[in-house]
């Protein structure tokens, strides 16, 4: 029998864990709520450039970290400080010095000084580019400002764990998963719901049923704009009422809440987390009543636009006010009579505070220190080499004067160093002297490194990287066995899903019947709905999806059924996928697979080939252009071996056309940033891709008739383009370039000239002037007419070629008008 003091004792203890536990969430609300007042003077005072900060949103996030357990994912947006202090992976310094931008990652591991500060992230690979165990720590995906745009990928990441615990083929990826135990977090602010990929991401989650917890932190303004113009009813959890799951349909758990409230907040997490971790419902929490004590951000000031009463009311509401006056009010009677409190008095919590605005001032003055030290060094080196070079140089005034005007700058950057250092070089152009080559040098290191800093890490550079996977070319049995290209594909695909388990490939039609084109035909049936899959219509969260799911280490290939649709995915490609390694200085990726189908149909929603839209805006994913089923097919195997993102574009008049099936199905690899010659000849070069090349090499035939022997180029790889530079070793040998593309005109074909041209030196070879066929500016118009006068013809080709071989030599190929 346990004792009355035995009961007593229990009770202290536990009231003390709890008080414990309390002072302590109060200490982080203060550490936060320091760091967001002594940022903002920071940007103030000039010495960071931009600060939008956590205060009003830190009590919420404190019982959002502790509903929050390894192995879970947080994809969130600019708010969150107090989320990721609470949870152990942001220390105050290293707030700091994200918002000075400090480029040491182990200074600032968000991103290495890349992104502003408030973008916050996790490490989820070791240097080596290998993944670290996810279930062992806590994750947060690499926010991005674009308001929404975490959406698409805190779908991926919440299906992951429904994936994980549903397909027995992955169940063995034990550094990814327990059993699918993992909630992925969203946050998002009030405003930023009116966007369609907040309402995609809804639905689709509703529909997939996965383990997403959505907070949407509401403090009743976007910058200025009020929720009157933001949301009907001004209330997002009133109009997401019909998501309400009910005894019948599945749907959400929708909860409501005061984000002043610590004990309700805390209440309401512990029991989303157990609905979402256990039962794989996706739970919506709208925490209301939400504060912004500075205003939005640094860029302006809040009393322009709101109201005294409106502010009167914030300071009243600030949550963090409210859980010191909880703190201070809280009494709790025992059943003998004895008052348990938080503290004695209120001195105790000034003391606490006194303590945190301590911690927080000395964060901030050794992350400025950490940060200044290394520009520093690298400025006394500076200033000592003008200095000598000054002494040797008949412009020695002047350089000095270029010294100490650098050394005048009170917060010295590296552009002030490299600036004063190159804007000597033209003073000392004609002369000679060691110090001259002290300079040159300090100029060329100090690039590189400037390189190392702001450039790596745009595409893999570990050795998994796509571009070091080696070709294994397609081998064929003796019989020549003539298949419709569809089946290579499809055929291909089975061979892939046998061999990586770990491959899920899904989109609108890919699921039951196998894609609009049967390349998936009966897939679906052999491994099952998880691994080939129907989604609805929503090309931006099926890509999202794709980089949630790649990013806890799944190998998805996300079909967005025809390339014209890809301008509703290019958002998030070029925003999300596109800069996730980049911006996370190499510390997170996402090698997912974008299947889609293009080029050549007819219609002005058929026909799109808009590649020079598409690999201006996604530097950071490969772009590959086969020009064939066979070429496609290997590409899906070499991109299985490597570890970047990429967008593969068959050709969508190429199915039904007749390839031979090679035995090494899963196995042959297209390799990439490598252009394929399928042509020789000794007259023109004639560089082109996708669906053109057929018709290219059809006029080829033609222009042999009256003596002209083209030479033709497959591009192949559009990012990256010819890593080899083997289309200047063609234009050495025929002085002549035409570039074909069915994009519109300065399109791809201008990128291709560039690179071609410019940096491949071509134009040292040519005898004539670099020409570009291309579509024209409109779109394609509707039928075998227009396509005929949209889209470059086998005629305009010939025509094209023709009168460049006139030009040479009018006499031999007389003009043809
Ligand atoms: C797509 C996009 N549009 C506009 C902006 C500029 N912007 C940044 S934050 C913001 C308001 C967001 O308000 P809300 O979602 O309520 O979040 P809060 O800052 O209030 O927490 C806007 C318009 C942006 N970053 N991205
Ligand atoms: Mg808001």
């Amino acid at each position: 029998m346990m004792q009355e003091t035995d009961v007593l004792n229990t009770q202290e203890i536990t009231f003390n864990d709890f008080k414990r536990e309390v002072l302590n969430d109060y200490r982080i609300a203060r550490v936060s709520r320091e760091c967001s007042l002594l940022g903002r003077r920071e940007v103030l005072t000039g010495k960071a450039k931009f600060g939008i900060f956590g205060d009003g949103k830190e009590i919420p996030q404190l019982a959002m970290a502790k509903a929050f357990k390894v192995g879970d994912f947080r994809s969130g947006y600019y708010r969150d400080q107090t989320f990721m202090m609470a949870i152990g992976e942001l220390t105050a310094q290293q707030f700091f010095a994200g918002l000075y931008a400090h480029t040491d990652i182990k200074a600032d591991p968000m991103s290495a000084g890349r992104q502003m500060g408030g973008h916050f992230a996790t490490h989820s690979l070791h240097d080596n580019g290998n993944w670290k165990d996810l279930t062992k720590q806590y994750n947060s995906s690499s926010d991005i400002s674009p308001t929404a745009g975490q959406m698409p990928r805190l779908l991926g990441l919440a299906q992951a764990s429904k994936i994980y615990r549903n397909e027995k083929s992955v169940q063995n990826n034990t550094n990814f998963s327990i059993n699918g135990n993992e909630v992925a977090w969203g946050t998002i602010g009030n405003a930023s719901t009116s966007e369609g990929l907040f309402f995609e991401t809804i639905n689709a989650a509703g529909v997939l049923q996965v383990p997403m917890v959505m907070n949407v932190w509401d403090d009743e303004y976007g910058i200025s704009v009020h929720a009157k113009h933001q949301t009907t009813k001004e209330s997002i959890s009133e109009i997401l009422k019909g998501f309400q799951r009910d005894n019948e349909k599945n749907g959400y758990e929708i909860f409501v809440i005061n984000g002043w409230d610590y004990v309700q907040l805390v209440d309401i997490y512990q029991k989303a987390a157990k609905i979402a971790r256990e039962e794989h419902v996706p739970v919506l929490i709208h925490v209301k009543e939400l504060t912004q004590p500075q205003g939005h951000s640094t860029s302006g000031s809040h009393e322009r636009y709101k109201g005294k009463e409106r502010l009167k009311w914030e300071k009243e509401h600030d949550c963090v006010t409210k859980m010191r006056e909880w703190i201070l009010d809280f009494e709790l009677e025992t059943e003998t009579g004895d008052i348990f409190r938080f503290v004695d008095s209120e001195e105790d919590l000034l003391i606490l505070e006194k303590e945190a605005k301590k911690e927080v001032t000395s964060a901030k003055r050794n992350a400025w220190n950490a940060y200044l030290n290394e520009i520093k060094s690298e400025l006394s080196d500076a200033a000592e080499i003008l200095d000598n070079t000054a002494n040797k140089s008949k412009n020695g005034a002047f350089i000095l004067k270029l010294k100490t005007d650098l050394l005048e700058i009170s917060e010295p950057t590296r552009k002030d160093i490299l600036s004063s250092t190159r804007k000597c070089l033209p003073y000392i152009k004609d002369e000679h002297f060691a110090e001259k080559i002290v300079l040159q040098n300090f100029i060329k290191s100090a690039t590189e490194n400037a390189y190392q800093k702001y450039s790596t890490h745009l595409t893999s550079e570990t050795e998994f990287a796509t571009i070091e996977v080696i070709e294994k070319k397609p081998i064929y049995s003796q019989e020549k066995n003539l298949v419709d290209a569809r089946i290579i594909m499809r055929d291909n695909f089975d061979a892939i899903l046998k061999k990586h388990n770990d491959v899920v490939i899904f989109g609108e039609d890919a699921g039951f019947i196998g894609d609009v084109n049967q390349g998936l035909e009966g897939l679906q049936e052999k491994y099952g709905d998880i691994r080939v899959s129907d989604t609805g219509i929503r090309e931006a969260t099926i890509i999202g999806q794709g980089i949630g799911l790649a990013m806890r280490g799944l190998r998805p290939i996300a079909e967005i059924q025809y390339l014209d649709y890809l301008l509703y995915a290019l958002q998030i490609m070029s925003d999300d996928l596109a800069t996730l390694r980049y911006r996370t200085f190499g510390k997170q990726k996402a090698p997912l697979i974008i299947r889609t189908r293009g080029h050549r149909l007819e219609g002005i929603w058929h026909a799109g080939s808009p590649m020079g839209g598409i690999i201006n805006n996604v530097r950071g994913i490969h772009v590959l252009v086969p020009r064939n089923m066979t070429k496609a097919a290997g590409f899906y195997n070499t991109l299985l071996e490597g570890d970047d993102p990429a967008l593969v574009i068959e050709c969508l008049n190429g199915y039904r056309l007749k390839e031979e099936l090679p035995t090494n199905l899963g196995d042959f690899r297209t390799p990439i940033g490598v252009i394929e010659t399928i042509k020789q000849g000794t007259d023109i070069t004639v560089v082109s891709y996708g669906s053109t090349l057929r018709i290219v090499e059809e006029v080829a035939k033609d222009l042999n008739q009256v003596g002209i022997n083209i030479e033709i180029i497959d591009v192949q790889s559009l990012l990256p383009f010819d890593i080899n530079h083997d289309c200047v070793k063609s234009l050495a040998k025929t002085n002549k370039l035409l570039i074909v593309d069915e994009d519109v005109p300065g399109g791809a074909s201008a990128y291709l000239l560039q690179e071609i041209i410019e940096k491949q030196n071509g134009y040292q070879y040519l005898d004539s002037k670099p020409s570009t066929l291309t579509a024209k500016d409109h779109r394609t118009a509707y039928g075998t007419d227009g396509d005929y006068f949209s889209k470059p013809s086998a005629e305009d080709i010939f025509e094209k070629i023709y009168a460049i071989m006139h030009e040479e030599n009018p006499q031999k190929f007389k003009s043809l008008y």
